[in-house]
């Protein structure tokens, strides 16, 4: 057995025994009560559910295993000479709660570069995509298209003892996550780049080595992709593409079709999508005012007219933090060091600066500060990588590690069959009339 696995093993199992006891003991505890407005509202802020690897906190954002981003990107490994963390340590902590040290770091990228093969008919069925199919679509496919190969989908057909999930789901998690930069990659190729492809080059870290294959060289660029697949991996259970996924993986749908649910989900405008809704928001606004530099006035006029064309302001406001996005503030701190005077990253501040007043004097955003989502678009800009469509599945890459990382645990804790009740508005207005008789 793989040193992190035996190490998951010994970490998870304790805490599945411990988990069985409460539930026994403390099972019929009532944890929360439910407003007919949450029931309505997307379920918002319910608790009902379980996810081990990061908890959100409304002011300070998120915390894996109890660190914050900056606690991370101060205590994770790190290449030498670079200030940003290995996204392999965050996806070790979250699997083990420890803190890696250099040596597992270490030994995790090979891993990933061992099992980062594809399998040739995945490229095909990305080939065979027309011209018009969303690089998220694709990425989905891509996604899909090796399932055949999951371990724990051949273990089940074998009929494998339930006792055994976790061990096949973490293989598959282990392959796929090795494999997602060459697929992410590919499709940038194939889409933006002529279909010239990169071969993957060994002794590379997993970001450094995505770096490359999408062909950019530059050691803060592969500085960039560390910081952005750590910051991107994982934001509790709630959200969109983390409860799609453990909602399929619920089924005992192996862990590629669990991952593809929640990309799918992760593909939407009021998701993940809104990194390129930021970027073609932010063009136009620069194509319709004919200038890269606009003034704060220029741009809350923009906002304004954004506003009351019915739409929202991309990367804006979020359904659980209450303060500026965490993960926005250290793409600012990156855009300081390396881009402080791009014309476009201005942009993007000077619309930090504009925005939140005016989505509050609306009254009714509960969130009017930036998500992660309102700033990666003008690093990526800043480096040449400039197709936005493309950007949503650099989120996927990382989302992958925090919603496979959380699959494992679900396995091990032996979470069962996701099955909320819905009722009917009938149901909801009669419950009303019987409170107040
Ligand atoms: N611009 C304009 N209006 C906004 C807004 C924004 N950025 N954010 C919220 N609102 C509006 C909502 O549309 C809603 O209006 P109605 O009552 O007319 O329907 C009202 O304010 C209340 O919404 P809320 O409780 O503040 O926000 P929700 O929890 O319902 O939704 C979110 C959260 C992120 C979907 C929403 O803020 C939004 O649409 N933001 C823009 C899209 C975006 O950036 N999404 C990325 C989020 C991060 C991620 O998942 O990657």
């Amino acid at each position: 057995m793989d040193p992190l696995k035996e190490l998951f093993k010994a970490k998870a199992f304790p805490v599945r025994d411990e988990l069985k006891a409460v539930i026994k003991e403390h099972g019929e505890m009532k944890i929360a009560d439910v407003k007919i407005s949450q029931l309505v509202g997307g379920m918002r802020s319910i608790k009902s559910m379980l996810w081990e690897t990061s908890l959100l906190d409304a002011e300070e954002g998120i915390r894996f295993r109890g660190y914050s981003i900056p606690q991370l990107i101060e205590l994770l490994p790190r290449v030498e000479g670079d200030s940003e963390p290995l996204p392999e340590g965050l996806f070790w902590l979250m699997l083990t709660g420890d803190i890696p040290s250099r040596e597992q770091v270490e030994w995790l990228s090979m891993e990933w570069e061992k099992r980062s093969e594809v399998p040739a008919e995945v490229f095909a069925m990305l080939d065979a995509c027309g011209k018009d199919v969303h690089p998220m679509t694709m990425f989905s496919i891509g996604v899909l298209a090796m399932q055949p190969y999951s371990v724990f989908a051949k273990r089940y057909d074998e009929g494998f003892n339930k006792a055994d999930y976790w061990d096949a789901t973490y293989e598959d998690t282990m392959n796929l996550i090795a494999r997602l930069p060459r697929i992410a990659a590919y499709i940038y190729r194939k889409v933006f780049r002529n279909n010239e492809h990169i071969q993957p080059k060994k002794g590379l870290d997993w970001a450094a080595n995505f770096a490359h294959m999408l062909g950019f060289e530059k050691d803060d660029f592969k500085s960039l992709m560390r910081l952005y697949l750590t910051i991107h991996a994982d934001h509790e259970g709630g959200n969109a593409s983390a409860h799609a996924t453990h909602l399929v993986g619920s089924t005992l749908s192996d862990a590629y079709l669990s991952l593809s649910g929640g990309l799918n989900a992760l593909a939407g405008p009021l998701h993940g999508l809104a990194n390129q809704e930021v970027v073609n928001w932010i063009n136009e606004m620069v194509e319709k005012l004919g200038t890269k530099k606009p003034t704060k006035e220029q741009i809350a006029d923009y906002v304004n007219t954004t506003l009351a064309a019915g739409q929202v302001v991309p990367g804006y406001g979020h359904a659980v933090l209450r303060k500026p996005d965490p993960r926005f503030m250290e793409q600012k701190r990156f855009a300081e060091k390396y881009m402080p005077d791009d014309d476009y990253v201005n942009i993007v501040w000077n619309v930090f600066d504009v925005v939140p007043d005016i989505l509050r004097n609306l009254g009714k955003v509960a969130n009017p500060w930036p998500n992660v989502d309102a700033h990666s678009g003008s690093i990526l800009i800043h480096y040449g990588l400039t197709e936005s469509r493309f950007y949503t599945v650099l989120f996927g890459v990382s989302r992958a590690m925090g919603v496979l990382a959380q699959l494992c645990w679900s396995r091990a804790l032996g979470l069962p069959l996701e099955r909320p009740k819905s009722i009917t508005f009938d149901n909801v207005k009669e419950f009303i009339n019987n409170q107040k008789s």
